[in-house]
C-alpha cells in the first residue's frame, strides 16, 4: 500500500464521490497532524492525481516493474559519471550532499544553484526512460537532471524547479530507484500546508501546473538505514 502522510491542519483526504478514483486533495476538513492516508498500490491509467492547493501532481507508484527498475538502476549507477557539485552559500562554495549529472539536447544549457550546466548526450538507457514518462506526461523533455543519493546523509534541502529557462508553469517528471525517501511539499505561503510522498523503486512523479510557483519541495536527510537512490528529473529546457 502506498502511504501519503499528511503533515497539515489541512486534510489531504480521498475524495469518495465526485472525482476520479485515486484522487489525494487538500480539503478544509480538519485532520489530525500527522495523519496517514493510505491508497491502494495499484496504477491508474492516468496516475494518482495530487490535486495540490494552487498545485498540480500525478503519482504513479509503480510505473516501471521491479525487476525492470533494478536494471534500471544498475545502468544508470555503473555508467553515468556522477559528479561532486559545489553550490555558492554566503560566498563560500560547499559541496552538495550528493552526486550529480546532467544530460539532454545540445541546446538545453542550465542555470541553477549559481552554476551553467553544460548537457552530457543522452545514454540509450535514458533515451528508454524519457520516451516511458513522455508517455505519462504527454509531453517531450529534452534534458534531465540526476541525483544520486548515496545514503540518508544525502538529501536536497527546500527549492522549487522555477529557473527561468523552464517558462511558466514547468512540467517536472521524477523518476525514482532504489531506496525509497521521503519527498516533501510545502507550500511557500501558507507554511503548515504540507504534503509528504514516499517516492519508491520504479515511481514516476509529475509535478505540474503551478506547482513550482506556488509550492516548494526537499527530499529531507535522514538518520534512518537507507540504502543507494538514484532520482531523474525530466525537464524542458527553453521549449516554452
Ligand atoms: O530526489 C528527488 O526526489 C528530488 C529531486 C529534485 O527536487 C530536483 O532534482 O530538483
Ligand atoms: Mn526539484
Amino acid at each position: 500500500m502506498l502511504q501519503c502522510i499528511i503533515v497539515d491542519r489541512l486534510a489531504a483526504v480521498r475524495q469518495s464521490q465526485g472525482t476520479a478514483r485515486g484522487t489525494v486533495r487538500h480539503s478544509a476538513a480538519a485532520a489530525k497532524l500527522g495523519s496517514v492516508e493510505t491508497l491502494p498500490l495499484a496504477d491508474e491509467p492516468d496516475g494518482r492525481v495530487l490535486e495540490l492547493f494552487e498545485g498540480e501532481a500525478r503519482l504513479w507508484p509503480a510505473a516501471f516493474d521491479a525487476s525492470e527498475a533494478n536494471r534500471l538502476f544498475q545502468d544508470l549507477r555503473g555508467q553515468i559519471d556522477w559528479r561532486e557539485e559545489e553550490i555558492l552559500m554566503f560566498g563560500r562554495r560547499v559541496p552538495v550532499p550528493r552526486r550529480v549529472a546532467w544530460h539532454g539536447d545540445p541546446e538545453a544549457t542550465y542555470t541553477y544553484s549559481g552554476t551553467e550546466h553544460h548537457p552530457q548526450p543522452w545514454t540509450l538507457v535514458l533515451e528508454r526512460v524519457r520516451e516511458r514518462v513522455a508517455g505519462l506526461a504527454g509531453l517531450h523533455f529534452n534534458a534531465v537532471l540526476l541525483n544520486l543519493y548515496r545514503d540518508g546523509r544525502d538529501g536536497m534541502g527546500w527549492h522549487a524547479d522555477d529557473e527561468p529557462e523552464l517558462g511558466r508553469n514547468p512540467v517536472i517528471a521524477s523518476v525514482s530507484l532504489g531506496a525509497t525517501r521521503r519527498f516533501c511539499l510545502r507550500h511557500r505561503r501558507r507554511k503548515g500546508l504540507r504534503l509528504d510522498v514516499p517516492l519508491s523503486h520504479g515511481s514516476v512523479l509529475v509535478m505540474s501546473g503551478a506547482t513550482q510557483h506556488n509550492w516548494v519541495h526537499a527530499l529531507p536527510k535522514t538518520a534512518a538505514p537507507v540504502g543507494e537512490r538514484i532520482n531523474l528529473t525530466f525537464r524542458r529546457v527553453g521549449l516554452t
